[in-house]
């Protein structure tokens, strides 16, 4: 797309999604807004959306998921309850954003649900897939930036972050250290699968330096 002028670009660019992955407290909520702020400083149109959430019945079905008290929650009923606040996130914010012509950022997606589902929960990873396929009707990623972090770091930031006025520990976020190995283990054996798609990032560094590799890959992949 080198020869193209901005206005080329931007239309060439229109209806994709990007998707953003790690471990509970890499930095991808963080990442996701500074991303967001680059593109709409490019001019190009962005929608950013963060997953389970987004939607008033996603962010309905995340308060079940996230409440520390819903510990009876058999693991296949999780894996459907993020499938169902997917599946509708999609149909209400994502397509029809794509169908517009927007950039869509997704703060998670299906990649968290094969991690943290298959291999934190240990459900078969193809009944995974296929259950992601249902939700999504196929609406696949371009490019998904996987922030790789060693579990330890993550929980050491999440718990920097938490004080008063701070709401406590969710229910994931409570899993013991060897569940959080496992997620980790898993979205880099997804990545070395669809290395195309998934790029590795390693997110112990500063934080300008993983935004900076971040736009640096997109800009790539994306041709921007
Ligand atoms: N889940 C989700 C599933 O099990 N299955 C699924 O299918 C889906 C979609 C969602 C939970 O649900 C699970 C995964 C999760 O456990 P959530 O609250 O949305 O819950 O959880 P997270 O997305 O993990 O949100 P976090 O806020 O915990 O993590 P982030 O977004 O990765 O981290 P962020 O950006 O908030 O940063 C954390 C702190 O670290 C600092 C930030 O300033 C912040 O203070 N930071 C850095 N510090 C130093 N160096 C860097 N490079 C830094 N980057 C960020």
């Amino acid at each position: 797309m080198g020869s193209l002028n901005r206005h080329q670009k931007q239309s060439q660019l229109r209806g994709l999604l990007i998707s953003i992955e790690g471990i509970d407290g890499a930095g991808k909520s963080t990442i996701a807004g500074q991303l967001e702020r680059k593109f709409i400083a490019e001019g190009y149109p962005v929608q950013l959306v963060r997953e389970p959430g987004g939607t008033i019945i996603s962010e309905r079905i995340r308060e079940l998921l996230l409440d520390p008290g819903n510990q009876q929650i058999a693991a296949k009923t999780e894996a459907l309850l993020y499938a169902a606040a997917r599946a509708q996130l999609v149909a209400e914010v994502i397509q029809p954003n794509l169908e517009a012509g927007q950039l869509v950022i997704c703060d998670r997606y299906t990649d968290s649900t094969l991690a943290y589902q298959g291999g934190g929960r240990g459900i078969d990873l193809e009944w995974l897939r296929d259950l992601n396929r249902l939700a999504t009707g196929g609406v696949r990623p371009e490019v998904t930036l996987l922030l790789d972090l060693d579990p330890q770091i993550g929980r050491n930031r999440r718990s920097t972050r938490q004080g008063p006025g701070r709401p406590g520990e969710d229910r994931l976020e409570a899993e013991s250290e060897a569940f959080y190995h496992r997620v980790r283990e898993t979205y880099l054996q997804v990545a070395r699968e669809e290395p195309q798609r998934l790029r590795v990032m390693d997110a112990s560094k500063p934080l300008p330096e993983v935004v900076e590799e971040a736009w640096e890959i997109l800009a790539q992949s994306l041709n921007l």
